[in-house]
């Protein structure tokens, strides 16, 4: 793992984008973000025991094993969104993006790779990239009912009682 200011350059977004400025993982807790990396499965175990999460599924995001809708797939995960839910996501194999939206609404980059596990609080905004490596296999973790339907930026989204109870969280 490892966090950094994007660098808001053009560009395909697959490309690291590193402005060459870290993040802290200090920081990165203040936006509510904690990490692992997790060899063992049996950890992943553990901690989704711990925080109480009942469901998993499992991802694979690559032009072999989506065909030609990989590129699709990629814009729309690509759009910066929302959940109300807690989402964990734990890399299998591969490696990817995720941006999140920082305290001054820039954006963050962290840049996950095999056996990195990431827990992202409901209410912050974010989008996901796969690398030039174009793969990612990922286990997506739920508490319950997977509901985890990105709801894209938008005014409404604002206003969404998870994304308050967010910004409260976070002290501003
Ligand atoms: C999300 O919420 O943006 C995703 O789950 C992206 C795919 S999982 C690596
Ligand atoms: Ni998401």
């Amino acid at each position: 793992m490892k966090a950094y200011w994007f660098d808001n350059l053009p560009g395909d977004q697959r490309e690291p984008h590193d402005s060459g400025r870290e993040v802290s993982p200090e920081y990165l807790s203040k936006l509510g973000i904690l990490h692992f990396n997790y060899p063992k499965l049996e950890d992943v175990n553990t901690l989704a025991a711990e925080r109480d999460y009942k469901n998993r599924d499992e991802i694979t995001i690559s032009p072999e094993s989506m065909g030609e809708v990989y590129e699709t797939k990629v814009k729309t995960f690509f759009h910066e969104h929302l959940h109300e839910d807690e989402e964990i996501r734990y890399i299998l194999d591969g490696g990817g993006f995720f941006d999140v939206r920082s305290e001054g609404d820039d954006w963050v980059r962290i840049k996950l790779d095999k056996h990195d596990l990431m827990i992202m609080p409901a209410g912050i905004y974010h989008r996901f990239t796969t690398d030039t490596q174009n793969y990612t296999k990922a286990m997506r973790l739920f508490k319950e009912d997977p509901k985890w339907t990105p709801l894209n930026r938008g005014g409404e989204t604002d206003n969404n009682q998870f994304r308050q109870d967010y910004l409260k969280s976070r002290g501003g």
